[in-house]
């Protein structure tokens, strides 16, 4: 699905390992003040200052006195993570107690190619080497234990928000990693939903390392499963795990797209494309193309399709071409779900779920209905259905032809 170049990054000098995680360090805590020494990129007070209240909300104790948690009556499980589109294995009605989830998560940057058509590309920075990040799906009552890795070879620091969790930034300020660095976070999953993670490592970092690609989301389920406003259980058939992406890349004068030597060098760049708010391209699953054509998703009539978008920045409206969300999750899952929706809102820095049964084959296309996103800046993907027609349903009783007047 999403091709990237250059998988394995080529060897960093020491050098611009040591420039790179130094200067993403100090940014972290100064904003992109240390940047602006060397490259100037234009700030403004705003930002300082959220740097600073940024660092000072970091800077709350965690564990000073506190009793430790009790882990009576948890069992351990590790959660294998998977790329998306796909869902780790899982159940949808919890058995058994509730469970400490161990999840691994390595923030690893990587050269991707955004559109083959232009030769847009970016140095993504990730989880576990996908945009949008691997989708995590535990149930209400769980503890999610993380252990974030941030490889050797990596130019920059990250941490991790989860908007799922409570306290500390999110897990924020607890798992801020240099590279050749790993943190452990466990957190009590205690709201039902959907949810956006990010990587937020201060300042003008934050919406840096996001537009990069560092977000995803995890699923909180209920113990007892989705239920509809009656309380009858919904179940679903595959989960569709779509993780809609805004990049601002630089271009040079001529209208070309930059490109560049290591992570973080498009720094002072990125900062003046982003200032104007608007993406070059917004896209689902990290480049243009990476769920149509061949790497369309599939399913048959008759199957029931959880359609997980996350949206870290920038709000989004799905609407599936051709069908409809049956039952939608725009909140938690404690609330009703929304029914028969035409197109429903992901607010950007959140995650929401929609389920449909489809009852035709064919291609749908599952777009951002702010067309000019869905058509023109990549906020598409595909679903390619099989099975037989309904002429119930809809019917070509004439097909296209002269008429006369
Ligand atoms: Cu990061």
């Amino acid at each position: 699905m999403t091709k990237f170049i250059n998988p394995g990054l080529s060897k960093t000098s020491r050098r611009n390992v040591l420039r790179g995680s130094i200067l993403a360090g100090a940014a972290a805590m100064t904003g992109a003040g240390a940047m602006a020494a060397q490259r100037a990129p234009r700030l403004d007070r705003a930002n300082a200052t959220s740097a600073r209240l940024y660092k000072a909300a970091g800077e709350q104790p965690a564990d000073s006195t506190a009793k430790p948690a009790d882990l009576s009556g948890y069992t351990r499980v590790k959660q294998e993570l998977v790329a998306p589109p796909f869902a780790p294995k899982h159940e949808q009605v919890a058995t058994g107690g509730p469970k400490i989830v161990e999840i691994t998560m390595d923030t690893t940057e990587r050269l991707m190619v955004v559109d083959e058509d232009t030769g847009a590309e970016v140095w993504a920075l990730t989880y576990n080497g996908s945009v949008p990040g691997p989708l995590i799906i535990v149930h209400e009552g769980d503890m999610v234990e993380l252990t974030l890795r941030n490889p050797h070879d990596s130019m920059m620091e990250h941490n991790i928000d989860f908007h799922a969790s409570t306290g500390a930034l999110g897990g924020g300020a607890l798992t801020h990693v240099y590279p050749g660095e790993e943190a452990v976070l466990r957190w009590k999953a205690t709201k039902p939903g959907c949810f956006t993670y990010h990587c937020a490592p201060g300042g003008a970092m934050i919406p840096y390392h996001v537009t990069h690609g560092m977000n995803g989301a995890i699923m909180v389920l209920p113990r007892d499963g989705l239920k509809d406003a009656q309380g009858n259980p919904l179940r679903y058939d595959s989960i569709a795990y779509i993780g809609e992406q805004d990049y601002y890349l630089p271009m040079d004068e001529t209208g070309e797209y930059r490109t560049y030597e290591a992570a973080g060098d498009d720094y002072s760049d990125s900062l003046e494309a982003m200032r104007g708010l608007v993406p070059t391209h917004q896209v689902f699953n990290g480049a243009v193309g990476a769920l149509t054509g061949e790497n369309a998703l599939r399913a048959k009539v008759g199957e029931t399709v959880l359609m997980v978008h996350n949206s870290c920045n920038v709000d989004s409206r799905p609407h599936l071409i051709g069908g409809h969300g049956d039952y939608v999750w725009e909140s938690s899952f404690s609330d009703a779900p929304l029914t028969g929706m035409e197109t429903w809102f992901v607010r950007g820095g959140s995650a929401a779920a929609a389920m449909y049964t489809f009852e035709q084959p064919g291609v749908y296309a599952y777009v951002n209905h702010n067309l000019i996103i869905g058509a023109m800046l990549g906020g598409t993907a595909h679903f390619v259905v099989d099975g037989d027609w309904n002429n119930d349903l809809m019917e070509q009783v004439v097909a296209p032809r002269p008429f006369t007047t």
